[in-house]
């Protein structure tokens, strides 16, 4: 047993509480990992809200991180003490049908167990004054040790500042993925964007990588205006300038809709603007945004009958262990503006006051440094 310094979820919406837990070893197929700085994503705050169905307490949040390899359970082999790595939320063991399909980057190899807060053998590696602590999406970022299977690690090189590229371990990857792997956007085409978090941003990036047209920015809160546009954003739309659904008012703009659309927000009303923004014939709109417990989208299926696409994505399609590398070389390169994201930094003490500047809209990214 090791201990280390966590913000733990002791229930759904309390603050997190700074407290010593105790990290048991890594067992067979498992990496304990020092945490070097962890992003906060919306995602966690959504599952800290109580929405979440898969959400169990006390757990240890936190997904978007970067950190070094400390110590491989046994019959590990594709990583070694020093490695640095990217905690994976999807994993890739390269082995299961999903993984082999070819279709998706949603590998179920630890899915099942991961969902429920426990490690693939089904307990925690977490506990606190003798009672278990849950994992979180299978990463617990928000800890100075944590502990991974194997698959869920990306390694990249030891060049890369761990403190920028964690951001890699969702909202940039998820945002330009989203854009590039799901909806394949093409050259000179026209994008709406819902939106514009660290998700939303990232689309913005990966739209602009695309080579689009037309990058409308959409959001309620016109101080990410700024930011979209430095990041190639050309229009920008606040919904609450206009007095009918924000549907009708792009599909004027662009003479019968976007080809491409992304909800970036979680929020279902906009979804299914999203899709009604899209043209008739091939528009397709691209839900990343993740909705509460027992929310359902809803629209005409005349609007799908006349050829509206929806899908859905998630890690923006990205393979983490085999792509995650190239993402990060990209963001060395300078591709990828990583620092335009990170609107703060903290130590872990402070990581409450990250979550009130998410929700004050006053942050794209506070990445917490351990
Ligand atoms: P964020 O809180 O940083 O950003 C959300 C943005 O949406 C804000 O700028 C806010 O002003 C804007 N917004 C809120 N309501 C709006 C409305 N009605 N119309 C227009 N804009 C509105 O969040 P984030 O970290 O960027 O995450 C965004 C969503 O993506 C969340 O639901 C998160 O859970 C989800 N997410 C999904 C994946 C995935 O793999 N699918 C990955 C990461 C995050
Ligand atoms: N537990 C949630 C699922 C939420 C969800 O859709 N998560 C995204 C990643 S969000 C990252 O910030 C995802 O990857 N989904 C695919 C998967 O396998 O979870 C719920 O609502 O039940
Ligand atoms: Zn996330």
């Amino acid at each position: 047993m090791i201990k280390s310094r966590a913000a733990v979820a002791f229930a759904p919406n309390q603050p997190l509480q700074i407290v010593e837990v105790d990290v048991a070893p890594p067992k067979a197929g498992e990496v304990l990992v020092r945490i070097v700085a962890s992003g906060v994503c919306h995602t966690d705050a959504y599952t800290l809200s109580g929405e979440d169905s898969e959400g169990v307490f006390p757990c240890i949040l936190g997904h978007e991180g970067g950190g070094i390899v400390e110590a491989v359970g046994e019959g590990v082999t594709s990583l070694a003490v020093g490695d640095h790595v990217i905690p994976l939320y999807t994993a890739e063991c390269r082995t299961c049908k999903f993984c082999t399909s070819g279709k998706t980057n949603l590998c179920q190899a630890v899915r099942a167990t991961q969902g429920k807060g426990l490690m693939p053998d089904g307990t925690t590696r977490f506990s606190y004054q003798g009672e278990p602590i849950y994992h979180y999406m299978g990463c617990s970022t928000f800890s100075e040790y944590t502990v991974l299977p194997e698959i869920s690690l990306a390694k990249i090189p030891q060049e890369a500042p761990l403190e920028k590229v964690c951001l890699l371990g969702c909202g940039v990857t998820t945002g330009i993925g989203a854009v590039l792997n799901t909806a394949k956007v093409t050259e000179g085409a026209s994008v709406a964007i819902f939106g514009l978090g660290g998700i939303g941003l990232a689309a913005v990036i990966g739209a602009k990588m695309a080579k689009a047209g037309r990058i409308i920015a959409v959001d309620i809160n016109p101080a990410k205006f700024a930011i979209a546009q430095e990041l190639g954003a050309t229009e920008f739309v606040n919904p609450r300038d206009y007095a009918k659904p924000i549907q009708e008012v792009i599909v004027e703009m662009t003479d019968g809709g976007v080809d491409y659309s992304f909800e970036c927000v979680g929020n279902v009303q906009l979804m299914r603007a999203a899709l009604e923004c899209c043209h008739k014939g091939w528009g397709e709109s691209t839900i990343i945004g993740v909705a509460g417990a027992g929310q359902e989208i809803s629209t005409r299926p005349f609007q799908l009958v006349t050829g509206r696409v929806w899908r859905g994505s998630a890690f923006g399609g990205v393979k983490g262990r085999t792509e995650l590398p190239n993402y990060v070389a990209k963001a060395q390169r300078g591709e990828i503006p990583l620092d335009t994201f990170i609107t703060y930094t903290m130590g872990l003490d402070d990581i409450n006051q990250a979550f009130d500047l998410m929700h004050e809209g006053k942050s794209i990214r506070t990445v917490i440094h351990f």
